[in-house]
């Protein structure tokens, strides 16, 4: 099985916790993905009905009017039933690392009104503590002075060697996001300390919008996982 088909099988278990008449919020990323396109599907069977989708990026939400799923948001629908999305790093609290896809913002605001947040992983995303992998710890930040706040994020993390970077676009100018903000991406060798006190020190910084960590939010997560197959924590 390719990482794709994983993810593949991780999403369609997800979407057996949908049901007709659920407003559900649609993440963002190529798990999700999957998970939208059997929505679709299962709407077009007519074995799901009455569904309305509240996308997590720009993306997801075209991807859904390419499906016909009824969209809206947050602002008519402020509670949410489910929302299935995708994960960076999930650690063994459920607490996850999301935004590599540069998506956190609205992720973490639609999936901040649900009642249930299933996250669909393949088993390499699966770590011990979070921020300690090595990979990308995403903030977004406001463009205004953007290497002042990198400059405070980095400081802050100091005492895990940690290394602020803008991302960019791929081709030399800075990732723009959904919502017209810059990301900071923030690599830290060493793991951080109390996750609930690193996430306040971010969020007191003047110029940082929101970061990537989502802490005791995901109330399921499904682990696509060879040779065990699914499992669900
Ligand atoms: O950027 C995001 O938040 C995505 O959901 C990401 O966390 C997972 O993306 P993937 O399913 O493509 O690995």
């Amino acid at each position: 099985l390719t990482q794709d088909e994983l993810k593949k099988i991780a999403a369609y278990k997800a979407v057996e916790f949908v049901e007709s008449g659920m407003v559900l919020g649609l993440g963002t990323g190529s798990t999700a993905k999957h998970a939208v396109d059997r929505i679709g599907e299962l709407l077009r069977q007519g074995k799901l009905s009455n569904i309305v989708g509240i996308p997590t990026s720009k993306k997801t939400q075209e991807q859904a009017v390419s499906l016909g799923i009824p969209l809206s948001d947050l602002d008519n629908y402020p509670t949410i039933d489910l929302a299935i999305d995708g994960a960076d790093e999930v650690d063994p609290h459920l607490n996850l690392v999301k935004g590599r896809g540069g998506s956190l913002l609205r992720e973490k605001m639609v999936e901040g009104a649900c009642k249930k947040f299933v996250c669909i992983v393949d088993e390499s995303k699966l770590v011990k503590h979070l921020g300690g992998s090595g990979l990308a710890l995403p903030v977004e930040i406001v463009p205004f002075c953007w290497k002042f706040t990198a400059n405070k994020l980095q400081k802050l993390f100091q005492g895990s060697d940690c290394v602020a970077k803008l991302r960019n676009d791929g081709e030399g100018k800075p990732f723009v996001t959904d919502n017209g903000n810059y990301i900071v991406d923030l690599y830290l060798k060493k793991e951080m300390g109390d996750l609930q006190v690193a996430s306040d020190a971010i969020l007191r910084i003047a110029g940082v919008v929101e970061h990537g960590m989502f802490l005791d939010m995901a109330t399921t997560v499904i682990v696509a996982d060879l040779p065990f197959g699914i499992y669900i924590d």
